[in-house]
């Protein structure tokens, strides 16, 4: 059993144990500079340079043990989250939770699925049909929403082999790549919800000191989600070129322009790009006159 309640000056964070959530929010933490040393046989691990513990757990467990207030912090799918909140809804329980960040991985999205050879004009094509889930309330949701009147038939897992198995005629399941449903002859033909990880927090106040450290770490996720995409470029630019250069940058505020040794026509132009520099981009500016172009990862950034 977790313990019951968060120490006064250390924020709990809950974190999926092992899963598709797992090794990419214990990325995140590392590149926040959140390191935790022993691997996760622990329930619970402390974090050596940050007042922080984390907590691992099922990733369904992780909506309500931040709502109940066992943990100050989650990262989990808003699949598995807003499945929570429904739930606790309809049971009249507490649903207390503030989104803090959403985060860049994790993306999927909640799909009605049926086989390949039914036809589908629309959703009146599933009234009457049996829909197996492990998401009844986001299912239901999405029916009522319809006006479909549909059973919604609730499978823990291997959601995808029930219409096989004579279980249902359609699924609503997780979809990323795509390659489950067609592995099993089946074909998306309605999105519920799309979903990604997310930062949630619980939504009572917390201690000056817990406060601070959160402010630090959502700064630091900020800075860590900002430098994903950045890039530093460095090239070399004929002056007379620099106007067409610098509409091509993407994303890029005011560079910086340095001499070049030997040449008073060319520069040395340095910029922070906040969009991904692709190669179509650097075959632009070659063409607009620049050379040596060089384009750098950014680890962090704080503006
Ligand atoms: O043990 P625990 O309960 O913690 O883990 P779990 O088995 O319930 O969840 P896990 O690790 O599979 O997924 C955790 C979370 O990852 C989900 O709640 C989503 O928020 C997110 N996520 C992102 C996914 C997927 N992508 C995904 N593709 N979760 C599951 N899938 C499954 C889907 O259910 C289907 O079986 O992958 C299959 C489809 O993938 P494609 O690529 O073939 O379309
Ligand atoms: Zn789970």
């Amino acid at each position: 059993m977790p313990p019951s309640a968060p120490p006064k000056d250390r924020l709990r964070l809950a974190v999926q144990k092992s899963g598709r959530l797992a090794t990419d929010s214990l990325d995140l933490l590392a590149r926040c500079g959140i390191k935790v040393k022993t691997p996760k046989e622990k329930l619970l691990l402390h974090a050596g340079n940050f007042p922080i513990d984390l907590l691992f757990v099922r990733d369904d467990d992780i909506p309500q043990l931040v709502m109940d207030g066992v943990c100050d912090l989650g990262i989990v799918g808003t699949n598995v989250l807003e499945e929570t909140a429904l739930q606790r809804r309809t049971d009249g329980d507490g649903d207390g939770y503030e989104l803090a960040r959403t985060l860049e991985f994790g993306g999927c999205r909640l799909a009605i699925a049926l086989p390949e050879e039914r036809t589908y004009a629309g959703p009146a094509d599933l009234a009457g049909l049996r829909i197996a889930t492990s998401y009844p309330q986001l299912t239901k949701r999405f029916l009522a929403e319809k006006g479909v009147a549909a059973e919604v038939v609730v499978l823990s897992g291997s959601v995808e082999i029930a219409p096989r198995l004579g279980l249902a005629e359609a699924i609503c399941d997780l979809v990323a790549t795509g390659s489950t449903l067609e592995a099993n002859q089946l074909r998306a033909v309605e999105t519920v919800f799309r979903s990604s990880a997310v930062l949630i927090r619980a939504a009572r106040e917390l201690n000056p000191v817990k406060a601070h450290a959160l402010e630090l770490l959502l700064r630091r996720i900020d800075g860590v989600q900002l430098a994903a995409e950045a890039k530093y470029i460095m090239l070399h630019a004929p002056k007379s070129a620099l106007p067409e250069i610098r509409k091509l940058l993407p994303g890029a505020e005011n560079p910086t322009l340095l001499p070049l040794a030997g040449d008073e026509s060319r520069v040395a132009l340095h910029a922070v790009c906040q969009e991904a520099v692709f190669w179509e981009t650097m075959e632009s500016l070659k063409r607009a006159g620049a050379s040596s172009i060089l384009v750098l990862p950014i680890e962090k950034m704080m503006l």
